[in-house]
């Protein structure tokens, strides 16, 4: 296993020390010190290899201070680049990426590559705290890893506090040269990173510092965003155009990169295909509605069939908790290039989008897609060597000390799943804790349960919520170790504990299968029959039924520590989150 490179770039080593301090937690030392990857140096996509052998796709993302205006406020957000978003990754399967990331910001940053499977290269996957320390202020750290094996949309994102809502940018992966998508070629393709805009006088990293003080959610956005424009003014200044011709098919890419809202997104009068979701090809489905939860992507084909004009594209916030009032849209702009005689003035076609809480439609989507089987390509697990049955939802947990503004009465936010609400090391990450054994003690335990600690009616609320020993969680660093090559089973079910609410999970280091999704508690024999071992769809991130539960399979062929968590950011501070320790 290839160990990372870390340095320090420019200051000395008191800074690291005062940065420390200054946020809080942290690594007591950098990350291992590797060799720099100077074989790897040089080596250009250009190279006439590249035609026949994998490229080196070399990036340097110069993480920093960006002022930028947006709904009639100048702020000043982190970005890479000094793009927001972010610089877009264009690999092929088979391609080796090498990404220096030189954090010239006041925080502490890392960046994850969402759904890269990271296979041997685990200390690349980038959780703070969970497979590296984070890169300090005034230092820099280069990422290197391969994307053998996978094609299609992911995207990357900082991973540590709540940076990733302005540091995130879109990583596609496509066919070998010479090898054909198995859908029929569209005419060009649109990549929309769909997020969310804060108008914090303070920053990201303080709206999680005062959900923390307080033990209470974090002040929620202002507006959602279309490759960062929010798209709300008549005037259509701060909105995204896509410009299609006529009878042409599009592919478009889209990523929600929100940090706490699942999304619907339609184009009036257009319809879609999806053909992938989390860079792994489902069956063609026919929809006019896409949902699709933070940390997803979806790929859909679009055919420009409609009369030349303008037509709205928008994407609005899908809320599964009850009595949710946060109603947010985003709107882009679909125009045609035969438009451009119709003249400013005529008015785009607007599309009616769902209720905000209109599970049934989220449901449909989100459970009729099935996996694309392909010669040769390996398929579901048909034998379980490990089951698991893991409950998660939000909880209450006591206030700790540091938690200077919580109610202590009332106790602090949590969530859990099996009942243990997950804390980050502070010294150490658990990779590297997880490669020095002796070391292991001190930073987390191998006790993660298979099974929660006592049985109830998970989604019965009433009794739930009328049992405070249900209600109580407390925190701890326990993980789940797996043997090489053990298929595992889990089912992700949902409790009521304070309210439902479709919480999208996502595990690093694999994709998984979905094999079956449901409403209401799991029983192994009753739901027999809903079980999909032919064609079940494989992804990163699912988004779990409110109040229900899926059945998930992987193989642990991957060795490193993978985090497994929600992708609603506020609710990984809260402890919605395990690991699963994957041994040589
Ligand atoms: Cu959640």
């Amino acid at each position: 296993m290839e160990l990372p490179e870390t340095e320090n770039r420019g200051g000395g080593a008191p800074r690291h020390h005062l940065t420390w301090r200054r946020i809080g937690g942290g690594c007591s030392a950098p990350a291992s010190v590797g060799p720099e990857p100077e074989a790897a140096r040089g080596i250009g996509r250009s190279s006439a290899q590249a035609v026949v052998d994998a490229a080196i796709v070399e990036h340097t993302f110069h993480v920093g201070n960006l002022t930028v205006e947006r709904l009639g406020q100048r702020q000043v957000i982190t970005a890479v680049n000094g793009q927001f978003p972010g610089p877009k990754v264009e690999a092929r399967n088979g391609d080796t990426l090498l990404v220096r990331v030189v954090n010239n910001s006041p925080y502490n940053i890392t960046i994850h590559w969402h759904g890269v499977l990271q296979r041997l290269s685990a200390w690349a996957d980038g959780p703070a705290m969970v497979t590296q320390c984070p890169i300090l202020p005034a230092s820099s750290y280069t990422y290197r890893f391969s994307v053998t094996g996978q094609e299609g949309t992911l995207w990357w994102h900082a991973h540590v506090s709540f940076l990733r809502a302005t540091v995130y940018g879109a990583l596609l992966i496509r066919p070998r040269l010479g090898v054909p998508y198995p859908f029929p070629a569209p005419h060009a393709e649109h990549t929309l990173l769909l997020g969310e805009w804060w108008n914090a006088s303070s920053t990201l990293v303080d709206v999680e510092r005062q959900a923390f003080l307080t033990g209470g959610q974090p002040a929620n956005s202002v507006a959602l965003t279309i490759n960062g424009m929010p798209g709300l003014h008549a005037r259509q200044m701060e909105m995204h155009h896509l410009r299609v011709a006529r009878a042409n098919t599009y592919l478009l890419r889209l990523v929600n990169a929100a940090l706490n809202y699942q999304l619907f997104f339609k184009v009036a009068a257009h319809n879609f295909t999806v053909v992938a979701v989390d860079a792994c090809y489902t069956d063609p489905y026919h929809t006019d509605v896409i949902v699709i939860a933070p940390g997803q992507t979806v790929d859909a084909l679009m055919h420009a069939g409609a009369a030349p004009g303008r037509y709205y594209v928008a994407a609005q916030v899908y809320q599964s908790i009850a009595n949710a009032t946060y109603s947010a849209t985003a709107r882009a702009l679909l125009r045609y290039e035969d438009d451009d005689a119709a003249g400013e003035g005529e008015a785009a076609k607007v599309v009616k989008m769902p209720a905000l809480n209109d599970s049934a439609t989220a449901q449909r989507f989100y459970g009729s897609l099935t996996g694309l089987l392909r010669d040769g390509k390996p398929t579901v697990p048909q034998r379980v060597d490990t089951r698991m049955v893991v409950t998660y939802g939000l909880a209450i947990a006591p206030c700790l000390p540091a938690q200077t503004l919580c109610n202590r009465t009332r106790g602090s936010l949590a969530a859990s799943m099996n009942n243990v609400s997950f804390q980050l090391p502070a010294s150490m990450s658990l990779l590297e804790a997880s490669r020095s054994r002796s070391r292991v003690g001190g930073v987390y335990t191998r006790d993660f349960p298979d099974r929660p600690p006592v049985m109830f009616d998970f989604t019965n609320a009433a009794a739930v919520n009328s049992n405070m020993s249900l209600m109580l969680t407390s925190k701890g660093t326990r993980v789940k170790a797996l043997r090489y090559n053990e298929t595992v089973e889990v089912v992700l079910q949902n409790t009521a504990v304070l309210a439902t609410e479709n919480h999208p999970l996502h595990l690093h280091g694999f994709n998984f299968y979905v094999i079956a999704q449901g409403t209401g508690n799991y029983f192994r024999k009753r739901h027999k029959r809903k079980i999909n071992l032919v064609n079940p769809q494989q992804r990163n991130t699912i988004a779990v039924p409110a109040g229900g539960w899926a059945v998930i399979r992987f193989t642990a062929d991957n060795p490193g520590v993978w985090l497994m968590h929600c992708h609603l950011e506020a609710h990984l501070p809260f402890g919605l989150a395990m690991a699963f320790e994957k041994m040589n």
